[in-house]
C-alpha cells in the first residue's frame, strides 16, 4: 500500500515540504537539492540490510550487493577526491568527526578548531559538544580588523598549545582556507591535521578550492551540502590511517552501515564526476560573487569584505536589525536564511548581528546572475521595511514569480 494511504498524516506532511522547498527561495548555505536519482537510491530496498564489516569481510549473510554498492562508492570518492583511501561509512559530519579525532587521539589529547562565533563548527571544539567534553579544547579566531585566520597567530597558538590535533574548516569562513599552511604548522608543532570541507566539499572535488587531500592527514566532509549528495558524510585519508579509520567508525562507532545512503552516495560520486558537475560548481561561485557585488552597491558590510567560495556573512549593524529580526522578516516573503554571529559579535548567537547567505540551492534551481540581482533587490527591500506589510507582499510575488520559473522536482 502507499504511504498516502497508510498514513496520510505523514504523507501530507511530506507533500506540504514539497511545496515549501518548490516556493521558496533556499539560500541556507548548508542546504542543497539532491537529484530524483539520489532520493531514488536513498529510498530503496538497500535500507533492508544489515551489512556490517567492509565489503568482503561482513558479519551478515547476502551482502554481495551491499559489496558492490560501497567498493562503487569507496572507487568513485577516491577518484572525485584523489585520495588513498575512503571510509564511506560515515552516517553525519558529527561522527564523521568524533571517528577522525579518535583515530589519531586519545580521551583528554588537545585539538584545536576554529572557534564557533568565528565561522568554526559545533565538533571542532565548542564547550557543549563531545570534541570538547572528551578532548581538551583551544581555538584559534580569525583576525579582528581583516576577519580571516591569520597564520602567523595560529602558529603562535600552536606552539603555545601543543595540540595533538588542528582541525582546519569552517561552517561560516566565505574565504579561502589555506590548507598547506595548516599543514606547515601542523609540521611545526608535530600536531595531526584534520580538514572537515563538509561546505566547500563540491569546490574541492572540481579544483575551485584548494584541496586539502596533500595537506592533511585525514580529511572528513558531509556529502549534502555543496556536494549536493544525500545526508550524510565520509572520511578520507592517507593509506597509514586506514586501518585506524576503518576501524574507529566500525566497530569503534557505528553499528550496521546505512548502506541506502551509501547507494545514493554513490550516485551523487558520479554526478560529481561529471563535467556538468564543474559548470554547476563555477555558477555556485560566479552567483555568491554577484550576490556579494549588489549587497556592496546596497550597503551592505560583508564579513571579511566578501567571498571567495559558496557563502557570504553579512553584518546588519549598519541597517540596524538583528540577525533573528532579518532571518524572521526574510522568512515571512519564503526566503530561507540563517542567523548568524558575525566575529566578535556584540550580540548573544541567538540573536545574532549577521546573516549567513549561500548559493548552493539556488544554483541547483539554474539561477544565474540575473536572478542573483533581483534576489537582492528584494532582499534589501525586506531589511530596510521589515514591518511594511505592503513591501512584504511585493517582494513575496517576486519571490513566487522567481521560483516558478524555475522549477523544482517537476
Ligand atoms: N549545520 C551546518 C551548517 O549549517 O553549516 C553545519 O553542520
Amino acid at each position: 500500500m502507499a504511504l498516502k494511504e497508510i498514513d496520510s498524516e505523514i504523507y501530507k506532511a511530506i507533500e506540504s515540504e514539497t511545496f515549501r522547498q518548490r516556493n521558496s527561495l533556499e539560500l541556507i548555505a548548508s542546504e542543497n537539492f539532491s537529484s530524483k536519482a539520489i532520493l531514488e537510491a536513498q529510498g530503496s530496498v538497500m535500507q533492508n540490510k544489515y551489512a556490517e564489516g567492509y565489503p568482503h569481510k561482513r558479519y551478515y549473510g547476502g551482502c554481495e550487493f551491499m559489496d558492490k554498492v560501497e567498493e562503487l562508492a569507496m572507487k568513485r570518492a577516491k577518484k572525485l577526491f584523489g585520495c588513498e583511501h575512503v571510509n564511506v561509512q560515515p552516517l553525519s559530519g558529527v561522527p564523521a568527526n568524533m571517528a577522525a579525532y579518535f583515530s589519531l587521539a586519545e580521551f583528554g589529547d588537545t585539538i584545536m578548531g576554529l572557534e564557533l562565533s568565528h565561522g568554526g563548527h559545533l565538533s571542532h571544539g565548542h564547550w557543549i559538544s563531545f570534541s570538547a567534553k572528551w578532548f581538551k579544547s583551544v581555538h584559534y579566531q580569525v583576525d579582528s580588523k581583516t576577519e580571516v585566520i591569520d597564520y602567523e597567530v595560529l602558529r603562535k597558538l600552536a606552539k603555545q598549545e601543543h595540540p595533538k590535533i588542528i582541525v582546519s574548516g569552517a561552517s561560516a569562513y566565505p574565504r579561502t582556507l589555506h590548507f598547506d599552511k595548516f599543514k606547515e604548522i601542523c609540521d611545526e608543532v608535530d600536531a595531526y591535521h584534520i580538514a572537515d570541507i563538509s561546505h566547500i566539499a563540491g569546490l574541492v572535488a572540481v579544483g575551485l578550492h584548494p584541496s586539502p587531500v596533500p595537506y592533511a592527514d585525514i580529511v572528513t566532509t558531509t556529502t549534502h551540502k555543496t556536494l549536493r549528495g544525500p545526508r550524510s558524510a565520509i572520511i578520507m585519508c592517507k593509506e597509514k590511517w586506514a586501518k585506524s579509520v576503518d576501524r574507529m567508525v566500525f566497530p569503534g562507532i557505528h553499528g550496521g552501515p546505512h548502506m541506502h545512503t551509501i547507494a545514493a552516495k554513490a550516485v551523487c560520486f558520479k554526478e560529481a564526476l561529471s563535467p556538468e558537475f564543474k559548470l554547476y560548481q563555477r555558477q555556485i561561485l560566479n552567483n555568491a560573487k554577484t550576490i556579494e557585488m549588489e549587497l556592496k552597491r546596497y550597503g551592505y558590510r560583508l564579513v571579511a569584505g566578501g567571498t571567495d567560495t559558496h557563502l557570504l556573512l553579512v553584518d546588519l549593524r549598519n541597517k540596524k536589525i538583528t540577525g533573528k529580526e532579518a532571518e524572521e522578516a526574510l522568512g515571512k516573503v519564503s526566503i530561507t536564511v540563517n542567523r548568524n554571529t558575525i566575529p566578535y559579535d556584540p550580540q548573544k548567537p541567538f540573536i545574532a548581528s549577521g546573516i549567513r547567505i549561500g548559493t548552493p540551492a539556488v544554483t541547483t534551481r539554474g539561477m544565474k546572475e540575473p536572478e542573483m540581482k533581483k534576489i537582492c533587490k528584494l532582499i534589501d527591500e525586506v531589511i530596510t521595511h521589515p514591518d511594511d506589510e505592503k513591501v512584504l507582499e511585493k517582494v513575496k510575488n517576486g519571490i513566487k514569480e522567481l521560483c516558478d520559473s524555475f522549477p523544482l522536482y517537476v
